[in-house]
């Protein structure tokens, strides 16, 4: 690990990130917006920790995770990013936006880049949220969506 860039890389991994989204007026306004970040942590970097995890907002596993509820009728919108070094698969279950000109469950996207997508709930239950990379979701990457009636 280099010296000053070893400690920032360290600092985003322990969590000290945040997203800035710029809007103007012609931004269309939502009822609930999800944040959502996948990052890594890696025990190779990080002594504290005896094995790697794959996180959402810093945390990993699911029922640690990050839990979303939304109701049926809000429309939603997701911004996505990753930090790190992979590229991940965002999925949620039970669910299909407008995303690139074609209806979508499954998004790829690269490191340092952000995803933002919207709908209009229409589907309740308690869904899962994921990375469909297997290694990321075996390792952190799952957590639940709830949308209430
Ligand atoms: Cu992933």
């Amino acid at each position: 690990m280099g010296a000053s860039n070893g400690i920032m890389e360290l600092g985003a991994e322990l969590g000290l990130y945040g997203m800035i989204v710029i809007t103007d007026e012609n931004t269309p306004t939502v009822d609930r917006e999800i944040i959502l970040c996948f990052n890594d942590l890696y025990e190779t970097d990080i002594p504290q920790i005896q094995q790697d995890f794959d996180c959402f907002n810093g945390y990993a596993f699911l029922g640690n995770t990050p839990t979303f509820e939304v109701k049926v009728g809000e429309r939603v919108r997701w911004r996505v990013m990753a930090l790190g070094k992979d590229f991940h698969v965002f999925h949620l279950h039970g669910h299909r936006w407008l995303f690139n000109m074609r209806y979508d469950d499954s998004i790829v996207f690269g490191p340092a880049t952000t995803i933002t997508f919207d709908y209009v709930e229409d589907n309740p239950g308690t869904w899962l949220y994921h990375c469909h990379v297997t290694d990321h979701m075996m390792g952190g990457m799952i957590g639940y969506y709830i949308a209430k009636p």
